[in-house]
């Protein structure tokens, strides 16, 4: 069966549009697997308590047949071997994050694996790119749209389409 996934894509580390694209490109290849919609690019302000350099984001569609388990340890996988991630602070400075955001209208919540992602409704530099691509989606635990949750949104940060 084929779902649509919706990833969040990060880098504030390095070449980061170049980082953005070489992920974007690592994740059309993974096994039955489609990108079938992408957002313009966005430099956006750090969020959180850490102090870093501000952040490339950008989020994209996927077509897949994998299940949301193994697409998760493949989207890890290509953070750790493609990006050579370390992790070390906690929501610190990285290369390359690929975040699970959606997975069709389901509703998971288990070790590492919680769809939809629980910080996407607080987020600008998430709602923001998602909501060009898909501003109808209907969140699958709230039932609102994405594009009137951006609307409703407080928040302070900045996000920059490129
Ligand atoms: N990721 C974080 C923490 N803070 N801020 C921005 N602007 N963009 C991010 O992708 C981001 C962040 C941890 O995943
Ligand atoms: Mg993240
Ligand atoms: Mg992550």
């Amino acid at each position: 069966m084929e779902t649509e996934a919706y990833i969040a894509l990060g880098s504030n580390i390095g070449d980061r549009e170049l980082n953005l694209l070489r992920a974007i490109a690592e994740i059309g290849k993974l096994p039955g697997c489609k990108v079938t919609a992408l957002s313009s690019f966005y430099e956006t302000s750090p969020v959180g308590s850490v102090p870093q350099d501000a952040f490339y984001n950008a989020v994209l569609r996927l077509s897949t047949h994998l299940d949301a388990r193994s697409l998760l340890t493949h989207l890890l996988r290509i953070e750790d071997e493609s990006f050579k991630r370390i992790r070390t602070v906690h929501q610190g400075p990285r290369r390359m994050d690929l975040d699970l955001l959606l997975y069709g209208n389901e509703i998971i919540s288990e070790d590492n694996l919680i769809v939809p992602h629980p910080r996407l409704t607080e987020r600008r530099f998430v709602l923001q790119p998602l909501c060009e691509i898909a501003p109808e989606l209907l969140h699958p635990l709230t039932g609102t749209k994405i594009r009137e949750t951006l609307a409703t949104l407080a928040s302070d940060e900045t996000v920059v389409k490129l």
